[in-house]
């Protein structure tokens, strides 16, 4: 018992108890940010889904309110599944969320706050004209959900998004409203992928300079959950108004091979326009357990939601870049700072001082000395994903360049550890160097049953160009290593069960495995204050 309360995180959103996925409804409204996500009322495993209620003014600290949206009706008996919200003109938020209808059939309803003077909107009424959108005529009514937040078009009409799928083709079905009751499908989808099931789309407008720049990039996002691998990915094209289409830009596919906003445990997420200072998209996605379902239920709890991410486009339009909100640097405490150190080949350094590293944030910018030692990469490669290289060189392997970064919730003796790290190679056609960031899991916990994947993604990075430099950012948070690389280009979430490296046990180290010498530039360290969690998710009648 005592373990598994240690595992659970300080500032990585988690309610006290049982089962969540999926961040529903985000928005801010009047001052207060509303976070609603998929929750077991009664339970650590999937089931008897509703959507829980959590408020802040800062993203960091949460106010547990009592579950907001649960089945009382025959359009949502068997479940609450996941939706967004959309703040209408007049200031009203409306929720749309799939419910499960008592033929389980898939269906989208509308719901609207009780009482606008409620600064929490702790309630929410459904019309008694649900269903707004039911499946067709052809639609398959066990894959048609998740609607997204609705935009208007320039004819004024409302626009959004449900997912679905015909047989093995993931689609974006596209519908019309003018008032958000009676909506009109669109005779093609938005967009679709031959991906299989499309869950939780998010479709949304970026610029390379937050949301409302001028004279800068601008593009639009579509991004799709994908239940067959459990991965997401995201595409960057144009919004084609007159057709009504989505067109991804021709370089980059739809698929496995697709961007992904994050390369690791990572799913089911969805963004908001936060327009309470600079306008700035926020995204929230949901972090699974990686233990087993018996560990679940022994815990009493499973799935947290990564850190708020602010997201943008990058200046070179290839890629979206993601950062953890400023406000999560209020939880900073004690700092400890390492500067221009060397690492040998082999060598690794303890960063110590810290109160507890199971809870801290971590921001380092190594240069590597000489990238001239890259090993070669394998054009075997040139079709595998950054996974598979990874999984076959993991941080123990040695290298040319890297493996160099850092080790997390290791254990004094090095036995537990998790390594997040890079590695660099160089083409032997081009002279490019291939830059790999990684998360190794495999010595992480000596408990047995863990799930324990490699993850990775390319860096999208001139290393050479940039003077060797890259930079690593990570927040530990005891089951939670929620990396990003080369300042947001590549993220990567896992979790982790150490048995040893807990609490006030579990230290930080800087480690080299490459044959280049690393240097720390600058690495700053800072113990993280737990969030302020405050509220009652009971119902009080
Ligand atoms: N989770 C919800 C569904 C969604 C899936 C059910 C994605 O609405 O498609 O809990 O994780």
């Amino acid at each position: 018992q005592a373990r598994d309360d240690a595992l659970r995180t300080g500032y990585h959103f988690q309610p006290p108890k049982h089962w969540i996925n999926d961040p529903n409804g985000v928005m801010y409204h009047k001052g207060v940010y509303h976070l609603f996500y998929q929750y077991n009322p009664k339970g650590a495993v999937w089931g008897n889904i509703v959507w829980a209620h959590a408020v802040s003014t800062n993203l960091v600290d949460w106010t547990m309110l009592p579950p907001a949206i649960y089945p009382t009706a025959p359009f949502d008996v068997n479940g609450c599944w996941s939706g967004s919200a959309t703040v209408l003109p007049d200031g009203t938020p409306a929720i749309m969320y799939t419910g499960i209808d008592g033929q389980n059939r898939q269906v989208q309803n509308v719901a609207y706050p009780k009482d606008l003077s409620d600064p929490f909107l702790r309630d929410w009424v459904k019309p008694d004209y649900n269903p707004v959108i039911a499946p067709g005529p052809g639609v398959n009514a066990s894959a048609f959900r998740d609607p997204t937040t609705a935009w208007r078009g320039p004819d004024g009409d409302w626009r959004l998004v449900v997912g679905t799928k015909d047989n093995h083709l993931g689609l974006a079905v596209l519908y019309k409203s003018k008032d958000f009751k009676t909506w009109t499908p669109s005779p093609q989808p938005l967009h679709s992928g031959d991906t299989g099931m499309w869950e939780c789309p998010d479709f949304f407008p970026v610029t390379s300079r937050g949301v409302d720049g001028s004279g800068v990039l601008r593009k639009h996002v579509l991004k799709v959950s994908l239940d067959l691998t459990r991965f997401e990915y995201y595409t960057l094209g144009e919004y084609d108004h007159a057709a009504e289409k989505y067109v991804p830009d021709a370089s980059l596919a739809d698929g496995n091979d697709g961007l992904r906003y994050d390369y690791g445990d990572f799913y089911a997420s969805k963004t908001f326009l936060d327009v309470s200072g600079t306008r700035r998209r926020v995204l929230w996605g949901w972090a699974n357990e990686s233990d087993s379902t018996a560990d679940d239920v022994r815990k009493g709890w499973a799935g947290v939601q990564a850190v708020p991410r602010k997201l943008w486009l990058a200046r070179d339009g290839r890629q979206l870049v993601q950062w953890p909100v400023a406000e999560i640097e209020s939880l900073r405490g004690g700092h400890v700072n390492v500067t221009r150190r060397v690492v040998r080949p082999g060598a690794h350094f303890e960063v110590a001082g810290l109160a507890s590293p199971a809870q801290a944030d971590v921001e380092a910018s190594f240069r590597v000395r000489d990238l001239g030692r890259a090993e070669p990469w394998d054009p075997a490669w040139d079709k595998a994903d950054a996974q598979t290289v990874c999984a076959a060189r993991g941080a123990d392997a040695k290298g040319g360049v890297g493996p160099f970064g850092l080790w997390v919730l290791a254990s004094d003796d090095l036995e537990e550890k998790t390594a997040v790290f890079f590695r660099v190679f160089k083409r032997g056609d081009n002279g490019k160097h291939v830059v790999l960031m990684c998360n190794d899991p495999s010595t992480s916990s000596k408990e047995d049953g863990i799930y324990k994947p490699t993850f990775a993604g390319f860096v999208d990075v001139d290393i050479a160009n940039n003077g060797g430099k890259i930079a690593l950012r990570t927040l530990i948070d005891h089951s939670v290593v929620e990396s990003f690389g080369a300042r947001g280009r590549t993220c990567i979430l896992s979790r982790v069960y150490p048995t040893k490296a807990i609490g006030d046990k579990a230290r930080l180290y800087v480690f080299n495995n490459g044959e280049s010498d690393v240097m720390v530039n600058h690495l700053n360290a800072y113990d993280m204050r737990s969030a302020n969690i405050t509220g009652s998710m009971e119902r009080s009648t």
